[in-house]
């Protein structure tokens, strides 16, 4: 059984698509194992996405991330730990792809995303591999937050 890690990002938080989303993910099958609201600092998020240092694009990403460019209250973001057959390659493929204007129109990108400001607001972050998944999963949750 893999478990892969699920943001809801700041777009979909205001847009109001959690329960959409969710209920996207539900289902495919996957069981819900941790959830959270979570505050995040930019360290965190720095951490998050290391795979980016470096890039151009990535103090737009934190910012982004941080609801800089959207309208809330609060840095929040929702965090769930989702577990199933083959959960991660399911739950990307139910994404789509990076790129909100490139993702399929039936995936989550795909109906959802935007691109604003020349960031990408793609609504929703699944772990891309199972190294990803337990790195992320470690990063955002205590191991007593997650079903076992
Ligand atoms: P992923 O979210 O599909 O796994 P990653 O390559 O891991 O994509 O990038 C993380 C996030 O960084 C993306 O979801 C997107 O918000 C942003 N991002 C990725 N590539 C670009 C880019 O070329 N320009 C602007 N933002 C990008
Ligand atoms: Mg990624």
């Amino acid at each position: 059984m893999e478990q892969t890690l699920i943001l809801i990002k700041p777009d979909a938080i205001e847009k109001r698509l959690t329960g959409v989303i969710l209920s996207r993910l539900e289902a495919l099958g996957l069981d819900i194992a941790g959830a959270k609201v979570v505050c995040a600092t930019e360290a965190l998020l720095r951490e998050h996405y290391a795979n980016l240092k470096g890039t151009a694009f990535v103090d737009g990403v934190v910012k982004f991330m941080m609801g800089d460019y959207n309208h809330l209250p609060d840095h929040r973001l929702y965090a769930f730990v989702l577990r199933g057959e083959n959960a991660i390659a399911r739950v990307r493929a139910a994404l789509g792809a990076t790129n909100p204007e490139k993702a399929d129109p039936w995936t989550l990108r795909g109906q959802f995303g935007c691109i604003k400001e020349g960031v990408m607001q793609n609504a929703v972050h699944a772990s891309g591999s199972p190294q990803d998944a337990a790195r992320e999963i470690a990063l955002w949750f205590k191991p007593e937050e997650v079903l076992k």
